[in-house]
């Protein structure tokens, strides 16, 4: 499989899950802006929608979008996503949630030409779900039973960005999880691959 990625965008969480599961693969970088890989292809003819994660499966096929790139490598690794119960909707159910609630919450944040007004709703909202998310944790590890899964690899992603990139306070539990998952050998292992020590 190959990645094709950009340092810091959510094509990390898929990073963090083939590291977690131990998945051979290799690692692609996009340049958003110019459309181009650092092996100077055009994305656009990879992807044409235009925008990371990509993954390219073992048969040449590009999967895209965050939900259904985190269910097939949790397909291939099931303690990433837990196979049958339960357990499997919620892990569905919150990659939802940190898809379409959180994930796109943040776009005022990224767009240079967006008011303080429309910065400061997001901040709000954004506030609201990470309560939710706080809430869901209840002081545990991971999100769901026991184990990192892909929500994990997800929600992380978006803390570091309210984090790292927008200094917003998360809710106390969120930061100890933040901690914690910073340390995370396939974590740091993804940090540290995609420079961003
Ligand atoms: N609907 C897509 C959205 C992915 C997305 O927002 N990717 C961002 C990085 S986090 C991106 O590549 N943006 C660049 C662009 O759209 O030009 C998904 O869920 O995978």
């Amino acid at each position: 499989m190959k990645l094709y990625y950009a340092p810091g965008a959510c094509s990390l969480a898929t990073h963090i899950a083939l590291n977690a599961g131990d998945l051979p693969h290799t690692l692609e970088k996009v340049d958003l802006k110019a459309k181009t890989t650092e092996n100077g292809a055009d994305f656009s003819a990879i992807n044409p929608k235009g925008y990371v994660p990509a993954l390219e499966l073992d048969d040449g096929a590009i999967l895209t979008e965050n939900i259904a790139v985190l269910s097939y490598v949790g397909s291939l690794m099931p303690a990433l996503f837990p196979a049958e119960g339960m357990a499997r909707w919620r892990t569905l159910e919150t990659l939802a949630f940190i898809s379409t609630e959180l994930h796109k919450s943040f776009k005022p944040l990224f767009n240079p030409a967006a008011s303080e007004a429309e910065k400061d709703e997001a901040k709000q909202t954004l506030g609201k779900r990470f309560a939710l998310m706080e809430q869901q944790l209840g002081g545990r590890d991971f999100l769901i039973g026991d184990g990192l899964t892909v929500a994990d690899c997800y929600l992380f992603v978006t803390l570091f960005w309210a984090r790292e990139k927008f200094g917003l306070d998360l809710p106390a539990g969120l930061a100890t999880y933040y901690a914690a998952l910073r340390d995370h050998p396939a974590v740091a292992k993804a940090l540290a691959e995609e420079k961003l020590g």
